[in-house]
């Protein structure tokens, strides 16, 4: 197998020198005619991570050498690093670019919420004894951090379907509830008398 594929480097050199006006020195490399990536489309989660590589090709498709440099057409919807490691920070498509020895592919990336483009995560505090926000919207699926902090404060729901289990009474923690269900949650703490919120999942 080895010494089969030694001759086609070689004949690739020779027909590049012919048609492209080379100069003479031999290449150390076989030169890049494209370049190949290991994904062509995909979606992502914000906060999600997926690595690209890509393969220098010749001509004939035989893979060379030659080190990719990385760019991302939306830097704001999808960023990536050096490596190619793609990160998906909001919603909406980004192209993702590599480019060797001046050819270059491209990769398509959707980055989407379940819900639309809603947070998957979401906080709530807890200033003056009351919710903050009133009104929380999240994505189905999602998270909400509710952060207690040096006041007693409970978090009870309203008997709805689909309601993630109460909190009861604590102070200093950040205690999550995740919303599998579509729906309006509206919550109380019952020790300060019109404390009072409501989670909405779409
Ligand atoms: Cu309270």
């Amino acid at each position: 197998m080895s010494t089969r594929h030694a001759l086609i480097p070689l004949a690739v050199v020779a027909l590049a020198s012919c048609g492209g006006g080379d100069t003479g020195t031999a290449p150390t490399a076989a030169p890049v005619a494209s370049v190949s990536l290991n994904i062509a489309a995909a979606q992502l989660g914000v906060g999600q991570t997926m690595q690209l590589n890509a393969t220098p090709l010749t001509g004939t498709g035989t893979v060379t050498t030659g080190t990719a440099t990385w760019s991302s057409s939306a830097t704001s919807i999808a960023s990536v690093s050096s490596t190619g490691l793609v990160a998906g920070l909001a919603a909406g498509q980004a192209m993702i670019t590599a480019t060797i020895a001046g050819k270059s592919a491209s990769a398509t990336f959707t980055v989407a919420g379940s819900g639309g483009g809603l947070p998957l995560a979401a906080e709530v505090t807890m200033p003056g004894n009351t919710f903050s926000p009133f009104l929380t919207t999240i994505a189905v699926g999602g998270t909400v951090t509710f952060r207690f902090g040096s006041v007693d404060h409970n978090v009870i729901f309203a008997n709805v379907a689909g309601k993630p289990a109460d909190i009861q009474i604590i102070r200093n923690a950040n205690i999550a509830r995740t919303f599998n269900t579509r729906g309006l949650y509206p919550y109380d703490c019952t020790i300060h008398p019109g404390m009072s919120a409501q989670v909405e999942v779409k």
